[in-house]
């Protein structure tokens, strides 16, 4: 078999995705997710430009010999544009191999070890009434751990909590926020954040009880004491874990976090390599490995840094936002079922406008997310659905300090 195309395909169903199709002479297509929110046609210009003619006539059965050919072989190694168009050329080709072979993906990493996968969504509030309806809506439709976001006073609008209540039926991350030439602009206050969240944790913990798993994501807006501060306060309320607490540039900063606090930590979503791991798994500073197939160089290199992560007892919690495409989800949903030390699945949930393009063999039953047993990833792309729903300018918020400050993500 060869590969004889390869086109990049940029479509912007409620949010934008980049999707690489690589057709074969057999007449087999692989599709990869290449998604880099807020950057997206810088990825679509590394493939299209650099990529796509690099790969014609190469043997698509040969994923590891492409993989290094496009990471070592190009001399500029990592960074998430590179690394999220070598991902999409890996899924790409697992895709392709499970339909040459009938099979599903995840049947090529070794078969299932669980029935399904443990997802936990993403509740939140500008108060308590409506961040408890949120987590209700959450149980209601299946998920078995919850994520906890909530408005914060003193700070007006915060990334993570929906601007209307999810009971209407509007969830914050289906909406174009952001779509525009410039990125909205958000007001933080660490000290707020910090006094408040607690409180917010006691009373989730009071209405929903001690069993009910709970997680929440920092967004690396802390430094290294004040996340150890955070956890420390939080953990009577027995989080699942707390995510990123700090950027983590200088993995040896959470040598500091783990010292002080017992609350699990999971890091990773914006990583791109396993050396961004390296420190973290070895010491075992984290808990949860956050990296997604999408943004670390695909299927392949995210399987190598989950072995690793298994000799110290790390679990996987592979990021699964909606910037995340249904080739991304699927891709780690595979994965997922088939590694032993699987953790949990983010699991949002993709908009309808989102299903008309990116047809799923995905399921999300009693509480399980399954990738299906269609062959390869179980995810295609209608280009006629794509096509009218062109690319639209987004920018994810950027965060200022009351004096005008920039403040990290
Ligand atoms: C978040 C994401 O899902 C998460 O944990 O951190 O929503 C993240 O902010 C976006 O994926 C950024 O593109
Ligand atoms: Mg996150």
């Amino acid at each position: 078999m060869r590969i004889t195309s390869a086109d990049i395909i940029v479509t912007s169903p409620t949010r934008n995705f980049v999707t690489l199709k690589i057709t074969t002479d057999e007449g087999i297509t692989g599709l990869g997710d290449a998604t880099l929110n807020g950057r997206e046609l810088a990825v679509a210009a590394y493939l299209r430009d650099h990529v796509a003619q690099l790969l014609i006539g190469r043997d698509p059965h040969r994923i590891e010999d492409t993989w290094q050919y496009l990471y070592r072989g190009a001399y500029w190694r990592r960074g998430p544009v590179t690394m999220a168009a070598i991902a999409a050329v890996d899924m790409a080709l697992w895709d392709i191999k499970g339909k040459a072979a009938g099979l599903p993906v995840y049947q090529l990493l070794g078969g299932a070890s669980r029935t399904g996968l443990m997802t936990y969504g993403h509740a939140s509030g500008r108060d308590l009434p409506e961040l408890f309806d949120s987590v209700r809506r959450h149980i209601e439709e299946g998920h078995q751990a919850v994520r906890i976001q909530s408005s914060v006073p003193g700070i007006p609008a915060l990334y993570g909590v929906a601007a209307q209540p999810q009971a209407s039926g509007v969830r914050y991350d289906h909406e174009p926020a952001g779509r525009g030439s410039r990125p909205p602009e958000e007001v933080w206050n660490t000290h707020a954040y910090l006094h408040h969240l607690p409180t917010v944790f006691e009373a989730v913990r009071n209405e929903f009880g001690p069993d009910l798993p709970l997680l929440h994501d920092g967004h690396h807006r802390m430094t290294p004491i004040q996340a150890a501060k955070l956890g420390k306060a939080l953990e009577p309320y027995d989080l699942f874990w707390l995510e990123d607490t700090t950027p983590a540039e200088h993995q040896e900063a959470f040598r500091l976090i783990r010292h002080h606090t017992t609350t699990p930590l999971a890091v990773g979503e914006v990583f791109n390599h396993a050396a961004d791991f390296r420190t973290l798994l070895t010491e075992r500073l984290i808990d949860y490995v956050r990296a997604a197939a999408t943004h670390f160089g695909g299927i392949t290199p995210l399987r190598k840094i989950m072995d690793t992560a298994a000799e110290y007892q790390i679990k996987s919690g592979f990021h699964g936002p909606t910037d995340i495409s249904p080739v991304g989800l699927a891709a780690q949903a595979h994965l997922g079922l088939a590694i032993h030390n699987f953790g949990i699945q983010e699991y949002m949930g993709h908009s309808e406008a989102t299903h008309t393009v990116f047809r799923q063999s995905m399921t999300f039953k009693d509480g399980l997310l399954h990738p299906g047993d269609t062959p390869g990833l179980g995810v295609e792309l209608d280009e006629e659905a794509a096509a009218a729903h062109p690319y639209q300018q987004a920018y994810l918020p950027c965060n200022r300090l009351a004096d005008g400050t920039i403040h990290d993500w």
